[in-house]
């Protein structure tokens, strides 16, 4: 990746606030950690803040894992926990001193811009500048929402959120482009140009760094325009995240023999796919971490599933076998919580039995529906 002509993204002494929202599973993670290295190899200090409806984050553990300061904002949206939010920035200005922060939100949140961006602008203005949002998208994904390809979905509620992220979009950014040949490719920006006119898209792979200096440049150099915000219905918005089942997990594995983590978290990944399937229940994103027990340099294996109909990926591997260590698993579906509790205490004991010796403890076990977003703030309008 090219870092040499960059512009410096702090201005005046303030950090930069960037936020990288979409869809779960659309590869925010992925681009923030791509973005963090690019700034910290120009000599920039970064700050990550993660979020989640749950505790126990991959995401957090994911980009721990690649040496950045990263807190963790579990229990609840940026928007329903804006303070925690400010509070999170402090701790690492504290820590870190970040020249700029890069935020994920969680992918089944929309209404950002006015819940979060701006009332940042009001607030805390002579902290941060505030970078254009970008909101992105696996193409896949996109091509079936906005229904210009057939293929496992999301019912109409939760197709609401999806449209509310693009519209409040101040970039969207088609990911994964890797995934389609051209003609897949100009049909879905032909699709987001005529829903969406006057946004601009850009293209990018964040997998194998396609298109991101163009995109973090922009994010680098930019501020947030100023325009009325979208309106949302809260009930749609409400019923929409509800119908999205959500579980995370702590699982603890001990082996007398070493084992092979990657395998494990794919063979692991597979049963859940499985057995979601036959219920019908589209996996939005599965995404788990295993952390050795002997391991002090933080290597961890992450394996993801972003829906039913595609196969789970290693993202990062160990590489060195394993005697034992901590599996966290994030799993969100449209399914009843009670169907993934049941779907993963079925799958660990099934993934475990093809490996002799390995045992499975189960240290902790939430799974929910989102509660209602009652954000903490709502601007309709940014202060200039
Ligand atoms: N083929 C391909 N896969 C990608 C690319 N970017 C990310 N992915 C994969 O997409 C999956 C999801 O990526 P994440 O970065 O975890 O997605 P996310 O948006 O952070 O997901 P949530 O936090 O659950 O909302 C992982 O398997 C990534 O490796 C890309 O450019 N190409
Ligand atoms: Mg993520």
């Amino acid at each position: 990746m090219n870092t040499t002509k960059q512009p410096n993204p702090s201005t005046g002494g303030k950090a930069r606030y960037i936020m990288i929202g979409g869809f779960l599973g659309a590869g925010k993670t992925t681009a923030v950690g791509k973005l963090a290295r690019q700034l910290t190899d120009r000599g920039l200090r970064v700050g990550l803040i993660t979020n989640d409806q749950g505790r126990e984050l991959a995401d957090t553990m994911t980009l721990r894992s690649q040496g950045f300061a990263t807190e963790e904002i579990p229990g609840g949206c940026f928007c329903c926990r804006f303070n925690s939010l400010v509070e999170a920035s402090q701790r690492l200005t504290a820590s870190a001193r970040p020249d700029v922060f890069i935020a994920e939100p969680v992918g089944s949140c929309t209404d950002l811009v006015a819940t979060v961006t701006y009332p940042l602008r009001r607030l805390y203005g002579d902290d941060f500048t505030v970078a254009p949002v970008s909101v992105m998208v696996d193409p896949v994904r996109a091509l079936r929402v906005l229904g210009v390809e057939n293929g496992g979905g999301f019912s109409a509620k939760v197709a609401y959120i999806y449209a509310k992220q693009l519209e409040e979009a101040d970039l969207i950014v088609i990911n994964k482009c890797d995934l389609l040949d051209t003609a897949r490719l100009e049909s879905l920006r032909k699709a987001l140009a005529a829903k969406f006119p006057r946004t601009q898209t850009l293209t990018v792979s964040a997998r194998h760094d396609t298109g991101l200096d163009a995109w973090f440049a922009r994010l680098t150099s930019e501020t947030q325009t100023t325009r009325q915000t979208m309106e949302v219905d809260y009930d749609l918005y409400a019923d929409g995240e509800a119908l999205m089942g959500w579980l995370n997990c702590t699982v603890w594995l001990t082996a007398t023999q070493l084992f092979d983590a990657d395998a494990l978290l794919q063979k692991l990944a597979g049963e859940i796919q499985q057995r979601l399937q036959v219920q019908q229940a589209e996996i939005a994103h599965l995404k788990m971490t295993f952390s050795p027990g002997s391991s002090t340099l933080g290597h961890v294996a992450v394996v993801n599933l972003v829906r039913n109909d595609f196969v789970p990926e290693l993202g990062m591997r160990l590489e060195e076998p394993a005697k034992n260590g901590e599996l966290f698993i994030n799993l969100r579906a449209e399914a009843s919580p009670d169907l993934l509790a049941a779907t993963v205490k079925e799958s660990v004991p099934a993934a475990v039995a093809k490996f002799p010796t390995l045992a499975a403890k189960l240290d902790h076990l939430e799974h929910f529906r989102p509660g209602r977003p009652n954000p903490t703030h709502r601007d309709k309008e940014a202060v200039s």
